[in-house]
């Protein structure tokens, strides 16, 4: 797919550390391994189907700024995202306006390139549809179920012909491969059970092996998209799309695995058991998740419709660096509720920053200071609550190298200060 234009990053002097991380599958902070100088990155991308909310944003700005830590540490970054599609919430939402699937999706993805673009975000190299990976990921069901880990259950509504649903057999994984359950989610079986039939699972369902046991192939039902592959007609199920197209992408055991933390369970627990499954290597060295960002007291969702868009507050007149502060103004795992006044107080911060650089102080902070103070910041998980302090207290003062710090804004945060 087709990803958006790269934003400037300016070169800065000298280079930041490796950031530190916090890994969901070990609780713990932890240096994941950087081969070669080279960082691999998958970022689990958007059911397009609604516009990008700040919730998005929030995602994919924390991974945005992860990037920008490794490349001023003079780590190279190789970053892919998907998009899933094709996926039962879409097609619902296709069918509940009369809109053909693909052109909601095809619209929505339209949408959210845009959006990336206008808040500065670092682009995929690899940015890919799952329907532009159905036959691989239909090859990978198929190696799945040689190796006895994939069952078909009883299907009775499927279109004739199609076959039966296929599952991933849970309890085999386990027994056969290196992967066991709860390696991604610190999680009890009764939270997983919740949390699987809230998000996408289906644990009632009769005729599995294990209630947790995901789908991997769906067989056709008339009316829903499908297509021809050695699993005959169907479509793929969820967490073996994002395991074929990060391990294609990127190999196996890449860098970090991440997303929201709506994706630990059971997105990331079964991408890393299927990819497992599929090559023999854990899927990635560390799983790195976001807060979930609330609005009017709930959880921003799609399904629940409380959504702050990128694209109005752009359309509104919003400044993207504002929008970038005004999330950036809490730590990447915080959960946390965004306001409407949120904006403002993002705008004036803005402001101040951009009088801040011109004004000549009787007595400057130290640019190179200050540059030390925002890598280390940055280093520290992605510390940016304290990166902006370090920079309202220095702008408050003034520094004696204006041009140093505009582009440490730039590079390390993706700030605007000087104004086109
Ligand atoms: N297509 C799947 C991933 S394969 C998906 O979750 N799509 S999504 O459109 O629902 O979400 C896209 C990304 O935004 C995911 O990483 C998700 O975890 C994240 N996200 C969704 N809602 C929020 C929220 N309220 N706060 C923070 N991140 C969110
Ligand atoms: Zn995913």
């Amino acid at each position: 797919m087709r990803t958006w234009t790269p934003p400037r990053i300016p070169e800065l002097p000298g280079s930041g550390q490796a950031p530190r991380l916090f890994n969901t599958a070990t609780g713990r902070l932890e240096h994941p391994p950087v081969e070669d100088e080279r960082a691999t990155l998958y970022v689990c991308g958007v059911t397009p189907y609604d516009a990008t909310h700040l919730g998005h944003a929030a995602t994919y700005l924390a991974f945005d700024v992860m990037q920008r830590a490794w490349l001023d540490a003079g780590i190279e970054v190789h970053y892919a995202q998907n998009i899933t599609d094709v996926d039962d919430p879409l097609l619902e939402r296709a069918n509940a306006t009369g809109v053909d699937w693909r052109a909601l999706a095809d619209e929505q993805i339209g949408l959210f390139r845009s959006d990336m673009h206008r808040l500065g975000m670092i682009p995929p190299a690899d940015y890919v549809a799952v329907t532009e990976r159905i036959d691989r990921i239909a090859e990978a069901v198929q190696r799945l179920r040689a190796r006895g880990l994939a069952y078909p259950v009883p299907t009775d509504d499927a279109s004739p012909g199609a076959g039966d649903d296929l599952y991933f057999d849970t309890r085999g994984a386990e027994a056969e491969t290196q992967w066991r359950l709860g390696d991604v989610a610190p999680y009890d079986r009764e939270l997983m059970e919740l949390l699987s039939s809230e998000r996408g699972g289906d644990p009632g369902r009769a005729g599995k092996r294990d209630p947790l046991d995901p789908l991997l192939w769906r067989a056709a039902r008339d009316g829903e998209p499908s297509w021809g592959t050695v699993l005959g007609l169907g479509r793929p199920g969820w967490h073996i799309e994002c395991a074929v197209i990060a391990s294609e992408a990127l190999g196996p055991a890449f860098t970090v695995q991440g997303g929201g933390e709506d994706l630990v369970f059971p997105h990331h627990e079964f991408t890393a058991a299927h990819a497992t499954a599929l090559t023999g290597t854990p899927l990635a060295h560390a799983y790195c998740h976001v807060g979930l960002i609330a609005y009017e007291g709930h959880k921003m969702s799609k399904s629940r419709g409380n959504l702050v868009l990128v694209s109005k507050l752009l359309n509104g007149g919003a400044d993207p660096s504002a929008i970038r502060l005004g999330i950036l103004a809490h730590h990447y795992r915080q959960e946390w509720e965004w306001f409407d006044g949120d904006l403002e107080v993002a705008t004036r911060r803005l402001r101040a920053w951009r009088e801040g650089i011109e004004r000549v102080g009787e007595d400057p902070a130290n640019a190179a200071a200050v540059l030390q103070r925002l890598r280390q910041a940055l280093a520290n998980d992605l510390d940016t609550p304290v990166m902006l302090a370090t920079l309202d207290a220095a702008l408050d003062r003034g520094v004696d190298d204006p041009a140093l710090i505009a582009d440490a804004a730039m590079a390390l945060l993706g700030v605007e200060l000087r104004e086109e």
